[in-house]
């Protein structure tokens, strides 16, 4: 300290810039919180219920990988990506279900007690009625009539990246949607070639050129809403946000905003910033193939992810990955809250 200094700042946290994580589970770390999700019952019977006795289940990790989790959900600087790997998994897997899901025939919930107690850690699961019936705990399947799209039904074609985002009254997309996705793996793609992809908006904005950097943060786009919603609810047809900025934002901490299901902008620039930003996401992602035990963490807002083509077979051992969407706190998306249901949203 210099005698010029006339008053003491704490000490800096350290700033991390590092976008993915992997975090692996030790076997008797692993066997420890699979003892103890065997005795889980179906935790959708009584969520709010489960998720206090996940969180005491969790709260027995180690400290240091503990707060790792924690960190990813709550600080700015953190990874907008994390693995987890060597999870404890069902003893017994039924057959990948075939029209997407859930199971009839899952008899324990290990893999619903790792999904749900990750999200715990990060915040509330929530559901929407447009996007699987408004169930907690969503399984991404392929589905035959789905394979050729741009939702999590697909398989052929390169699942673009995204945010999940959500139809809105309001105009914008990406204001209610979930803060978070945990994807938690129990049956791998016939020959596990099947990638998530994710690109942290931070090694984004880095990469891109300055002036498209600047044309994807002005408001020249809209966004379409889910294919789930248009297929379910508009009958088809295609529902546009406002305009809205691809990238918004802190430069250091930027947030990003992509629709899966297609993004239309309103000018040429526009246009041609879109297909560098896919470009970009390309160069910069990390990827993951998961297999069983393993689940990623997935910061909605500061990165987007994709999913390469896989095949199908629909033969009950087709890839099965289970997902939540997780929001910090559902106090502010309380406009949206359904009658009868606390944290399933319209
Ligand atoms: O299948 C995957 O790996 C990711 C699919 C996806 O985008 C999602 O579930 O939101
Ligand atoms: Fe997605």
């Amino acid at each position: 300290m210099t005698a010029t200094t006339v008053h003491t700042v704490p000490a800096a946290e350290p700033v991390t810039t590092e976008t993915f994580r992997e975090i692996a589970l030790s076997d008797d770390v692993r066997d420890l919180l699979g003892d103890q999700l065997r005795r889980l019952p179906d935790p959708n019977i009584d969520i709010d219920h489960s998720t206090a006795r996940l969180l005491q289940i969790f709260s027995t990790l180690p400290t240091a990988l503990l707060q790792q989790v924690l960190d990813f959900g709550r600080h700015i600087d953190t990874p907008g990506v994390t693995l987890i790997s060597n999870l404890p998994v069902d003893a017994e897997l039924p057959d990948t279900p075939s029209d997407g899901g859930p199971s009839r025939e899952k008899k324990s919930y290990v893999a619903e007690g790792v999904l749900l107690g990750l999200s715990g850690l990060l915040g509330e699961p929530m559901g929407v009625l447009t996007e699987k019936a408004g169930q907690l705990v969503h399984d991404v399947i392929p589905v035959a009539g789905g394979a050729m799209t741009q939702t999590n039904q697909g398989s052929e074609a390169f699942l673009n990246f995204h945010s999940d985002i959500m139809h809105d009254v309001i105009g914008r997309y990406d204001v209610a949607n979930p803060d978070f996705l945990v994807l938690s793996c129990l049956r791998a793609d016939h020959e596990g070639v099947a990638g998530t992809f994710y690109a942290d908006a931070r090694d984004i904005s880095a990469a891109l050129p300055p002036e498209v950097l600047d044309t994807l943060r002005s408001p020249l786009f809209r966004l379409n809403a889910p294919g789930s919603y248009v297929r379910d609810v508009a009958g088809g047809q295609e529902v546009l946000s406002e305009p809205v900025p691809m990238i918004s934002g802190h430069q250091d901490f930027p947030e990003i905003a992509i629709s899966a299901n297609g993004v239309h902008p309103l000018t040429s620039g526009g246009r041609e910033a879109l297909e560098t930003l896919q470009q970009v996401c390309r160069q910069v992602a990390h990827s993951v193939n998961l297999a069983p035990g393993q689940a990623l963490l997935i910061n909605n807002r500061k990165g987007v992810h994709a999913r390469s083509a896989f095949t199908a077979r629909y033969d009950g051992r087709d890839r099965w990955l289970q997902r939540t969407y997780v929001r910090r706190s559902l106090w502010n998306v309380r406009y949206r809250v359904t009658e009868g249901n606390r944290r399933v949203h319209y």
